[in-house]
């Protein structure tokens, strides 16, 4: 049984409202991570998953947006590199965060936090109280971030995508000037192989792009992004999410149907992402030259083209199950699902996102499969989700051959998510 060492892991890294990624790694509260870890921690304490939710709302900036780190007061300045002191960013409420986002998955997380308990959630009126911050929250994404103009949202970072290092991004991230190298000290290689992350010349460019945003008053209408990309999985999460949030208008007597319609529209834009069997993210800054900004699919195949299996009702879901369980992800054979096409010229194992399996993403496309009534295959990821976790002390991630550890230890949304499948499965 693997509560009680998730348990270990989730209360050991709670910091008394929210919980941190990993203790040493990343030190702060992270957007997506807490919203993986309140569908865990749900299990243990559904108190402390509203608790989890609420609190990152309460780093959500006027305009909607959440940001992807809300930075703990209590950890040095330099911890974690860019740190409150590069984002330059704070909540009316007077929290240090950063200024771009992550992947949307956090009505999905609030609805199932509900459904954990509801007699605490009414009692608490949790989705009285994050309903208008979700709501907001997807506003933001729909109307500031349909920068093509298209129905879908774009992202401006690859740190936005949660898939930081991804081939995908490579040929987009090439074209970014990078800051100088001796304008930043990185602080992740302190507590993670060289080998695993990202290269100083790519984090150089990571700098640059945060920087221009942050120069520009993270204004997404004046900001002149050099990256900007239409993400199959960012934008299949807010549909999922659209879904979960008409869920919890129904709850509360409101009326679902902008969240329903918001669903269908965006699931109708998604198709326009769809080619050669797999959902991929579309570089807006290709046709940047004759100004048409149109854009050009990227044709790297990776786990985010196959996130899209969660959304209910998929039109291409069969061609994607097609994809999901042939040579390039083989899924059912290999450890979880991997990042990135096992065939395509990128592929490491073991280097951030260019190949290994992260747990999250195993849990949403197990999630997708359960929908799709693929109830063979979403077992067979559901025990490869218990056994890793398990065996690599809940590793950040695992080699999709050898299921070899890399990253962190102790990572909480593999304790969280791990907890999950196993308490729901
Ligand atoms: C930058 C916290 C985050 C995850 C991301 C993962 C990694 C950060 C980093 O860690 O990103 O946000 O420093 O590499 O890629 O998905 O949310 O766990």
């Amino acid at each position: 049984m693997i509560r009680p060492a998730a348990a270990r892991v989730l209360f050991g890294n709670w910091t008394g409202h929210s919980t941190v990624p990993s203790r040493s790694l990343y030190p702060h509260q992270w957007s997506w991570d807490s919203a993986f870890i309140a569908i865990g921690l749900r299990h243990l304490s559904p108190r402390r998953a509203q608790v989890e939710l609420e609190s990152l709302l309460g780093s959500q900036w006027a305009d909607g947006r959440i940001p992807h780190i809300s930075f703990s007061p209590s950890v040095p300045r330099d911890a974690y590199f860019p740190g409150p002191d590069f984002w330059r960013a704070e909540t009316q409420a007077g929290v240090e965060t950063s200024g771009i986002v992550q992947p949307p998955v956090h009505a999905l997380a609030a609805w199932l936090t509900h459904q954990a308990d509801e007699d605490e959630s009414v009692r608490r009126s949790f989705l009285q109280r994050v309903y208008p911050r979700l709501a907001a929250w997807h506003t933001y994404l729909r109307e500031r971030r349909d920068l093509a103009g298209r129905g879908l949202v774009a992202i401006v970072h690859p740190w936005e995508s949660g898939m930081d290092n991804s081939p995908a991004w490579d040929e987009a991230l090439a074209r970014v000037e990078p800051a100088p190298l001796d304008s930043f000290v990185r602080r992740d290689t302190d507590h993670a192989s060289d080998d695993d992350r990202p290269t100083d010349l790519d984090y150089g460019r990571y700098v640059q792009l945060a920087a221009t945003y942050r120069d520009h008053g993270y204004d997404d209408a004046r900001t002149p992004f050099a990256f900007a990309v239409e993400d199959p999985c960012f934008n299949a999460l807010l549909i999922a999410s659209e879904h979960a949030l008409a869920t919890v208008a129904e709850e509360l007597a409101l009326d679902p149907a902008p969240h329903l319609t918001a669903a269908a529209d965006l699931t109708h834009a998604l198709g326009q992402l769809f080619a050669d069997g797999n959902f991929h993210a579309r570089d807006l800054r290709t046709d940047a030259d004759s100004g048409v900004g149109v854009g050009r699919l990227i044709s790297a195949d990776t786990v985010a083209g196959l996130v899209p299996l969660v959304v209910p009702d998929l039109p291409q879901a069969d061609e994607l199950l097609v994809t999901a369980r042939g040579p390039k992800f083989r899924l059912g054979e290999a450890r979880m699902v991997p990042s990135y096409d096992l065939t395509g010229p990128e592929f490491e194992p073991g280097r951030y996102w260019r190949g290994p399996s992260w747990f999250n993403t195993a849990w949403l496309v197990h999630r997708g499969l359960v929908q799709l009534g693929e109830d063979e295959l979403a077992e067979a990821i559901r025990a490869e989700v218990l056994e890793l976790a398990a065996t690599t002390q809940f590793a950040e991630y695992v080699e999709p051959f050898s299921g070899a550890a890399h990253g962190a230890r102790d990572f909480s949304w593999t304790a969280a998510l791990a907890l999950d499948l196993e308490t729901t499965g």
